[in-house]
């Protein structure tokens, strides 16, 4: 049976890829912090459905700012592969804390690799970078060849990341892979980024329980895509004969402005009733156009995003509407 390691694990990714994972059969072990808070909120569910496995599923505590539990858990967990999710991930935040990003986002990767390094052990390694290293983009539409020129701390931090995994490739032998992926979203999403929040809002609009929802800049572009197949490139880049990177994207570019006339129209909204600008949301810079072309993921990997744009926005409002409707009926069934 093989065991996989993933930092990050009670995030977005972390908990699809955790299910993946013990569907095919492995030992899955995930990192995750202390908090003073439950954070485990999304992957609780995989203890109480019995289809999956979870008597396989172990949590240890460490943290990428802490050398120390990245090397005790890599030399007692020894696992055939390490998915490094773990991350600040988010662009706004890393300007307010651009020194903690680059701590997490970009050293926290050389720390895992160090303590591969000096375990003398060779698992496989997956970093998890992505589309906002292209930043400022030199090629439309970006693949693994464009050059990067990152446009946040946190695009900065993940090319930091990005190049010590190619370096630990080629210094060391370690089969280690970049993962380049475009925006993947799901009901899973964190509730701060553009597309969960709108959906989140629509429900809560739909509902009678919100008003107005307040967003940024509505004319950037993103690849959108649905984390539930990302993830499986993930792991077929792992599986693949030699290691190398590549794009994971959709090919399809939209507008947050788009994203919001879908989610809202879904219930029959018109989003120009609710949405108000605030420029506490905008970035000092901004990056306005990402469309990537995965072609080399469908040639050498045959992967390619099933879920497309409107599904995905479909998905996630139906999601956060039957959520936010049992959230309801909760807090009344408590008066
Ligand atoms: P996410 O939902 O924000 O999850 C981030 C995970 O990192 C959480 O489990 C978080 O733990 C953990 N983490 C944060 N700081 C940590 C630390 N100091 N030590 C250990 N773990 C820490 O992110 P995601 O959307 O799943 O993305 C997964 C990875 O892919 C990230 O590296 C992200 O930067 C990258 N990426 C994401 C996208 C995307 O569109 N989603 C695209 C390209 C690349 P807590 O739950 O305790 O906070
Ligand atoms: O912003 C605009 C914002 O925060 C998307 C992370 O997973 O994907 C993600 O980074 C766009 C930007 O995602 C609001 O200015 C407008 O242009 O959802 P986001 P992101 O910055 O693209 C990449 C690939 C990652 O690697 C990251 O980890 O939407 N926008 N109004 C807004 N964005 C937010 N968050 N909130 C707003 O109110």
């Amino acid at each position: 049976m093989k065991k996989a390691l993933i930092s990050g694990i009670t995030g977005q990714d972390g908990s699809y890829l955790a299910e993946f994972l013990l569907g095919k059969g492995y030992e899955v072990y995930g990192i995750i912090r202390r908090s003073s808070s439950f954070n485990t909120g999304r992957i609780d569910p995989i203890y109480e459905d019995p289809h999956v496995p979870h008597r396989r599923l172990h949590l240890v505590y460490g943290d990428l700012n802490d050398a120390s539990s990245l090397n005790r858990i890599i030399r007692t967990v020894q696992p055939d592969e390490i998915y490094n999710l773990g991350a600040q991930s988010h662009v706004r935040v890393s300007f307010d804390i651009p020194e903690y990003t680059g701590e997490i986002t970009g050293l926290g990767t050389i720390r895992l690799l160090e303590a591969i390094r000096e375990s003398g052990l060779k698992p496989k390694f997956y970093q998890a970078s992505s589309s906002e290293m292209f930043g400022k983009v030199q090629d439309v539409p970006q693949r693994e060849t464009t050059p990067f020129y990152p446009r946040s701390p946190y695009g900065a931090a993940k090319v930091y990341a990005y190049w010590i995994t190619v370096n630990y490739r080629e210094a060391y032998d370690l089969f280690a892979c970049n993962g380049i992926l475009f925006n993947h979203e799901s009901p899973r999403r964190g509730e701060t980024f553009v597309t969960r929040k709108i959906t989140k809002a629509a429900a809560r609009i739909k509902l009678g329980v919100q008003k107005d929802l307040y967003l940024g800049n509505l004319d950037a572009k993103r690849d959108w895509g649905f984390a539930g197949d990302y993830i499986q490139a993930m792991w077929m880049m792992l599986q693949a004969p030699k290691p190398e990177d590549y794009v994971i994207a959709t090919g399809e570019t939209h507008t947050v402005r788009e994203f919001l006339e879908l989610a809202f129209g879904r219930l029959q909204l018109d989003w120009q009733k609710h949405v108000k600008i605030d420029t506490k949301y905008y970035r000092p810079t901004e990056v306005d156009l990402l469309i990537g072309d995965a072609s080399k993921a469908k040639r050498d990997l045959g992967w390619e995003a099933k879920v497309r744009f409107e599904e995905l926005a479909n998905m996630m409002v139906d999601a956060d509407l039957a959520a936010e409707r049992e959230r309801l009926e909760g807090s009344q069934a408590k008066r």
